[in-house]
């Protein structure tokens, strides 16, 4: 661990605030620098080593302050909602690609060059549906969102090579778990469907209820987070972050049940939803090669400390 603090863009969100405070446990002092657009003041808990920036990714000054002085960057904000993606293009063009550009000029400069970046499952498209979805599945970025993240990989991997860049590139899957905001009907579903069962409002279940996700609890990704920031030569290839394990609704729900002992709400079945994909499981072969898998939290386990937590 250095002394210099570790920069975590979007840290005050779901998947950064966890991260924040897995690294202030390690003694690791954390800088985030996050424009509360969905994260929150009230996911991050005062910590002498927790120093937080009010800013934006989009604003080169601002990211170039936040940077300095830094050993190393997790690069989490982006606006994480792909029907946003479609409806603002350009706005969201701003925080989840300049931000990437911005954030590698500012590291160039100041000769930073551990960055780690959250890219996701959607560069694939509908590719690979149906069977495990290795790395090398042809690409398909459907969304300004999909088109953003793997531009931003892209231009990371240029940093690399021209100017000794070590980018770690998480593409996640669905990630779950405490602070997860269910508040927009594209959130992800198990926040989503907990927080239903938890003020017993109505459950919709898009479609039959047999698409399968490869769900990961959050604490599960933080540990390879941090294996990414400490390892001496992390793989500069994109690591697929999935179990390789699918859960169809319809089992999600009976797991929802058992776990919260209640009674579950009404569960309505409504249309599928357009362009959703039916099947989607990673193939993580490349993850077990280059990460140790953590003591993966089972779903009732991961579903359990969701449930308690709201
Ligand atoms: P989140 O919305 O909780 O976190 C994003 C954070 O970034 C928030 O705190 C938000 O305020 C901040 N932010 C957004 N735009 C910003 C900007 N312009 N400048 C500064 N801060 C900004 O979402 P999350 O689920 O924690 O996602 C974190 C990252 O992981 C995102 O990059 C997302 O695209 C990626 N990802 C998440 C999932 C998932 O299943 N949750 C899957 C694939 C990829
Ligand atoms: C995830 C990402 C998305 C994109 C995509 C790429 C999240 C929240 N979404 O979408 O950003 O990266 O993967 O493949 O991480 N559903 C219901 N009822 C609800 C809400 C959802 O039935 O109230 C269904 C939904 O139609 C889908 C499934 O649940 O079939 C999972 O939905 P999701 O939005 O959690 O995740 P996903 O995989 O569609």
């Amino acid at each position: 661990m250095s002394d210099a603090p570790v920069l975590i863009t979007g840290g005050a969100g779901f998947i950064g605030s966890h991260v924040v405070e897995a690294l202030l446990v390690q003694g690791q002092s954390v800088r985030v620098l996050d424009n509360f657009s969905t994260g929150k003041r009230s996911n991050l808990k005062p910590h002498p080593q927790l120093e937080v920036l009010e800013g934006n990714v989009a604003d080169a000054a601002q990211v170039e302050r936040a940077v300095k002085g830094c050993c190393a960057v997790i690069h989490l904000a982006a606006v994480a909602s792909v029907q946003a993606s479609v409806d603002d293009p350009l706005g969201t063009h701003q925080s989840n690609f300049l931000g990437t550009l911005n954030l590698c000029e500012a590291m160039r400069k100041q000769g930073v060059q551990r960055v780690l970046f959250a890219s996701s499952a959607a560069v694939y498209g509908p590719n690979g549906e149906g069977v495990a979805v290795a790395e090398d599945t042809p690409k398909a970025p459907l969304t300004p969102y999909a088109v953003d993240k793997l531009a931003s990989e892209y231009y990371l991997d240029f940093y690399r090579r021209q100017h000794g860049f070590q980018p770690v590139i998480f593409r996640l899957f669905n990630i779950y778990g405490p602070r997860q905001d269910p508040s927009s009907p594209y959130s992800g579903v198990i926040s989503i469907f907990i927080e239903r069962t938890h003020r017993q409002q109505p459950i919709w279940v898009f479609g039959d209820g047999e698409q399968t996700r490869d769900f990961v609890y959050v604490e599960d990704l933080v540990q390879l987070l941090i294996q990414g920031l400490q390892q001496a030569q992390p793989t500069h290839l994109p690591v697929n972050v999935g179990l390789g394990r699918s859960t169809t609704l319809n089992q999600l729900l009976a797991h929802i049940a058992k776990t919260s002992g209640t009674v579950l709400p009404s569960v309505t079945h409504k249309e599928a939803r357009s362009g959703d994909i039916r099947h989607s499981r990673a193939d993580n072969q490349r993850l077990q090669e280059h990460y140790q898998l953590p003591g993966v939290t089972s779903l009732d386990e991961g579903l359990s400390r969701t449930l308690a937590s709201v």
